[in-house]
């Protein structure tokens, strides 16, 4: 195999991805209703860097236009967005915004229009406020009410669905850290959560047309133990019970790992009709959302969190679970300046792993980039290290494709420099750089190096 010209199977997708709330703004305008993001922004600014909010982030929503001609610009033959659930359904169920369904009209009819299929996630973490939290079954019911109207109104028009962004993300600073909304801290509404999240996620499946394809993204983040010693091991293999097999599992077979259902027995979180989460699972492909691996070592009896949100490399990230797992740093590892660990040959291995165990699930990266404090010199922004993260991200998944895997997409996180939650706007991941007074947009230099991989399958190193 030569690597100085990598040849992508013909149909491959090349776009970036997005999620609602980290672009649109207009958060209360045209009948839109409010999100749990919006209300958590508004009343815990402290928690927030730079006490940023989603009110404006790159108001997408007046310029969708311009935005998709820079896709179409910019050489990509598709792109992941979300749709806002509370711009379409207000109060969470029930009323509809007519508005709202005109934007999405707009936007999918633009994307078609210009050749670009749109890969549409349904939940990507904006919550109708008016539903309260994932902890009530109601919420599962309205969901399914969401998604229905969104097959029926734009089904002719999306490529494949998405039904929900990293359940076990959400789940995990929901419930867990507390760092997102609702910011509890209660292991056994954590799980009752991710249950209903799942069931949610099994329903919006059956509801899919069958000539549609439908998925889900997942952060499938590997875990490898700190060190050899037994209790690190063990500490490993739980945490990627809890944190990924509990989510990736459910999702492919309809059953939840028994070893985490017995760790959730004796601790008493078994939520009620777990064992009948999904008789036949139907799952089309499976997004992978990957930054960065976990090492884990044994727990200490206390819970600690922090995530690095300054970009400044002497704050630290930390994790540690009392009596389950921790996270420790890779002493050999390289780091972003929000400590998050660089380390494309751990996706390769991912994806082959993944396909090995699901030889007949299509994958796409549905999610893959790096946060930078970009900026604009000149008129130019250089960003080299972004160039060299995907670039050696798209040499790890062009092995793995040769090592059998059947990856068919690479979406960069992200199309634009957006909100990036507890982050606020320091932390940039963009193709265009977002200048946060006029909100104009300029393309990065990694914006030209990934259209000419794009525009001919073919990447050159
Ligand atoms: C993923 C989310 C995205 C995005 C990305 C980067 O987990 O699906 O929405 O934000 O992470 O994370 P962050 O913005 O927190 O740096």
């Amino acid at each position: 195999m030569s690597l100085s010209e990598l040849r992508f199977p013909d149909s491959f997708l090349w776009g970036s991805a997005t999620a609602a709330i980290q672009i649109e703004g207009a958060a209360a305008l045209d009948g839109k209703g409010a999100s749990v993001w919006d209300v958590f922004c508004r009343e815990h600014p402290d928690r927030i860097f730079e006490r940023a909010t989603p009110e404006v982030a790159c108001d997408h929503y007046h310029r969708y236009l311009e935005d998709v001609e820079s896709i179409k610009n910019l050489g990509h033959n598709a792109y992941r967005c979300s749709i806002s659930w509370p711009r379409l359904l207000p109060d969470g169920r029930g009323r509809v915004n007519t508005q709202g369904l005109d934007f999405y009209d707009r936007l999918f009819d633009a994307l078609i229009a210009r050749g670009i299929f749109p890969l549409v996630t349904l939940y990507h973490w904006d919550l109708p406020e008016a539903l309260g939290s994932w902890e009530s079954p109601e919420v599962v019911d309205a969901f399914l009410e969401y998604a229905a109207l969104c097959y029926e109104r734009f089904g002719d028009r999306v490529f494949a669905w998405c039904t929900l962004n990293e359940p076990g993300w959400t789940t995990l600073n929901g419930y867990v850290t507390g760092l997102h909304p609702p910011a509890k801290h209660n292991l056994k509404a954590a799980v009752l959560s991710s249950h209903h999240l799942m069931l949610a996620h099994h329903g919006a499946c059956s509801l899919a047309p069958t000539d549609a394809q439908v998925g889900l993204a997942l952060n499938v983040s590997p875990i490898y133990s700190a060190s050899d010693r037994a209790e690190d091991v063990a500490a490993a293999h739980r945490a990627d019970g809890v944190l990924n097999r509990w989510f990736f599992d459910a999702a492919a077979t309809g059953r939840y790992p028994e070893d985490v259902v017995k760790l959730y027995d004796r601790l008493g979180y078994l939520p009620e009709g777990h064992d009948r989460l999904c008789d036949t699972a139907r799952l089309d492909f499976l997004g992978v959302n990957y930054y960065y691996p976990h090492y884990a070592v044994a727990a200490t009896s206390t819970s600690d969190f922090h995530l690095n949100t300054s970009g400044e490399k002497s704050e630290p990230c930390r994790f540690s679970l009392a009596d389950c797992f921790a996270f420790a740093q890779n002493p050999r590892g390289r780091y972003t300046d929000w400590n998050w660990e660089i380390d494309p040959e751990t996706l390769g291995k991912l994806l082959v792993d993944l396909s090995q165990r699901y030889p007949d699930l299509p994958l796409y990266v549905t999610e893959n980039g790096l946060g930078a404090p970009d900026e604009l010199v000149d008129g130019e922004v250089d960003d080299q290290a972004r160039i060299g993260f995907v670039r050696e991200h798209l040499v790890a998944i062009y092995k793995a494709i040769g090592a059998g895997a059947d990856v068919r997409g690479y979406f960069m996180w992200s199309l634009m420099d957006n909100f990036s939650w507890i982050n606020g706007y320091k932390k940039r991941y963009g193709f265009l750089y977002v200048d946060r007074d006029s909100l104009d947009r300029t393309p990065k230099k990694s914006a030209f190096w990934f259209r000419d991989i794009a525009m001919s399958n073919t990447l050159r190193c």
